[in-house]
């Protein structure tokens, strides 16, 4: 690497608000410059494990360091463990203060594209002087890159795409992440004295799967105290403007937050504003306009300019006769025709699951027992945990060799005994072969409960050949639910290649449920997609895809896509107790001629 300019580093972080995640991230960092500095690579992965491990604990990490219980922690030695306990003491350690004198800041951004690992970048930074992401675009155009040793046309071209990629993502956030950002900022604000009515809208309400940015919405008797507290709040990175009734923030995560305080007779019609969507808004003041109102965020205005008072959302939406919208429905998908018909569905809740599906344990690549996943699903509440191991071909994940099936299938019986009324169903997470045929001999697959077909390789298939592959996949008479239909990672990766209606077609053909997978990077299938495959008779699964007891509860996220998808507890296969899934299960094999 060139010298580097001297000057002395600024602490990376504030030690007081410093989370887990924050300190995994963090060793991640030093792991990567320490392999683009040429260092021992041993101390490198030193680091990223140490990462890893961080990510898996449950327990509150400052007081693991205070307590220096930490050190008992396999894969964390004592030098990571001096790091750590100066990182929360002062916000950074040597180190990291070396290394980050060391590796610019953009070649560290660079590692994001993805396709490009620390040896690509070292090699490019060091022969070209690349030194952020828009110099390495820029190679990229000017062939640069292809004639470096071991990249080639192919290399280059998937590096510019890649960057392409990572600008179309990277002003967005999961649902996930955004909610956990914006909770902490929502909670702050609304306790500030004086806040009357308080409400977090936009897309967050509406529950998209990504999220812009974060709206709030206070009503207070004066706006100052809550603007001072906005602005000042520990997350808070930068202020980017401040006012009277709105003020914007970026958080140190690189969130944006708008706030925004509203007198409290304007609540109604600007929670409904700040709401959305847009498409839905526009929709809204047409029909306003049809009854010779005027609406917007401030009030509803008849012919002579005179406010029309609402006390609250449903109220509003009466005067302009309709029934209440739910916030997930406002998308301009029909959800104003029908509440004027008074035909909008029952929504889906989180009390109507009593188990989910798909569940990964030990015996694959989950990282609690059996055991452990079905306790923590009773504590949840629900009924019963289906699990969904990874097939044998899925070498990469520990997919179960028959015998291990076997096993897995004498300790559920066992269990089951031991843990009644409560149920754990023995499925499957079959691969589907490149040949659209399932992963195991039929007289295996006849022993599950149920089998969840999925595509995990294989790609790079033609829309026409993926979706015959996953058809005929669907057409198995063992095949029971389609897992992750496109295999999109939200933020990341687009879906494999595939006709979507016809997969729907097929589901709705063989009786085979659609999954809704709740993993809260995939949430596949899109929503978008929902109302149309329950109309055509589909019914949809909720499976959290969980790893781990603690995501069991991401089950909330699919709950929240349902009801963007108009789906009602009819629709969904975990509404049913535990007796009438099995019943459901055992009526499709019969039907099926496999019981
Ligand atoms: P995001 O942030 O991209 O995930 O999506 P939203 O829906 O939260 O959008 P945002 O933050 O730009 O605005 C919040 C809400 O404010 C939006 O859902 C509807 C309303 N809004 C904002 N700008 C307009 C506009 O130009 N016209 C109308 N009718 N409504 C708007
Ligand atoms: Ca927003
Ligand atoms: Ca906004
Ligand atoms: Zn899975």
């Amino acid at each position: 690497m060139a010298r580097p300019p001297k000057k002395p580093p600024a602490p990376a972080h504030d030690p007081a608000t410093l989370t887990k995640n924050d300190v995994a991230r963090i060793l991640d960092d030093v792991s990567v410059m320490l392999e683009i500095t040429g260092a021992n690579p041993f101390r490198s992965r030193a680091f990223s494990n140490a990462a890893r491990v961080l990510e898996e604990l449950t327990a509150d990490l400052r007081e693991l360091v205070e307590s220096k219980e930490l050190l008992e922690v396999r894969g964390i030695g004592k030098s990571i463990f001096g790091d750590i306990q100066s990182l929360f003491a002062t916000g950074s350690f040597a180190l990291y203060d070396e290394l980050r004198a060391q590796v610019p800041v953009g070649v560290l951004e660079m590692l994001r594209v993805s396709g490009i690992g620390p040896k690509k970048v070292k090699l490019i930074h060091d022969t070209l002087g690349v030194d952020s992401v828009e110099a390495l675009e820029r190679a990229g155009r000017e062939g640069k890159l292809a004639v470096l040793p071991g990249f080639g046309e192919k290399t280059q071209l998937n590096i510019l795409r890649a960057i392409a990629r990572m600008r179309k993502y990277e002003d967005r956030f999961l649902y996930s992440e955004a909610l956990a950002a914006a909770s902490e900022i929502y909670d702050a604000v609304r306790a500030v004295p004086g806040v009357r009515r308080h409400l977090l809208g936009g897309s967050l309400r509406r529950r998209r799967e990504t999220i812009g940015d974060v709206d709030i919405l206070v009503t207070a008797h004066e706006s100052e105290p809550v603007m001072d507290t906005f602005t000042t709040l520990p997350r808070v990175a930068t202020v980017v403007s401040k006012g009277p009734t709105r003020s914007s923030v970026i958080l140190d995560t690189g969130i944006h937050v708008d706030l925004r305080v509203v007198k409290d007779e304007e609540f109604a019609f600007a929670s409904h504003y700040f709401t959305g969507s847009k498409a839905h808004n526009t929709e809204v003041r047409a029909r306003a306009k049809k009854l010779g109102y005027k609406l917007n965020e401030y009030g509803l205005f008849d012919a002579e300019d005179r406010p029309t008072a609402c006390k609250d959302e449903a109220a509003l939406f009466a005067v302009l006769g309709m029934d209440y919208i739910p916030p997930e429905l406002r998308e301009h998908t029909g959800e104003i025709e029908a509440a004027a018909a008074h035909a909008l569905p029952r929504l889906l809740e989180e009390g109507d699951v009593r188990g989910v599906f798909h569940c990964h344990t030990t015996y694959s690549d989950g990282h609690a027992t059996l055991r452990e996943m079905a306790e923590a699903a009773r504590a949840l509440g629900h009924q019963y945990i289906g699990t969904g191991d990874h097939s044998r071909t899925a070498v990469y994940a520990g997919g179960l060799s028959i015998e291990k099936v076997e096993r897995q299938r004498e300790e559920i019986a066992r269990l089951n005994e031991e843990i009644s009324p409560f149920v754990i169903f023995h499925g499957i997470e079959s691969d589907i072969l490149p040949d659209g045929s399932l992963d195991y001999p039929d007289q295996v697959l006849a022993r599950f409960d149920y089998v969840v077909a999925s595509i995990h390789g294989q790609f790079g298939l033609t829309e026409t050949q993926m979706t015959k592959r996953i058809v005929r996949a669907m057409e198995n008479p063992f095949t029971t639910m389609l897992g992750h239909p496109t295999g999109r990672v939200l933020l990341a990766r687009e879906g494999y290649p595939v006709n979507i209606q016809a997969l729907i077609d097929a589901a709705a053909a063989n009786d085979v449920l659609l999954e809704i997978n709740a993993y809260p990077n995939r949430l596949d299938l899109d929503w978008r997609y929902m109302k149309s495959a329950k109309e055509d008779g589909v019914m949809m699964a909720i499976n959290p895809d969980a790893h781990h007891t603690e995501h069991i509860a991401y089950f909330r996220y699919g709950v929240g896509v349902a009801r963007k998808g108009w789906l009602e507890r009819a629709d969904v296969l975990n509404s049913r107790t535990a007796a009438q899934v099995r019943k459901f299960l055992d009526a499709r094999k019969r039907k099926k001629g496999i019981a």
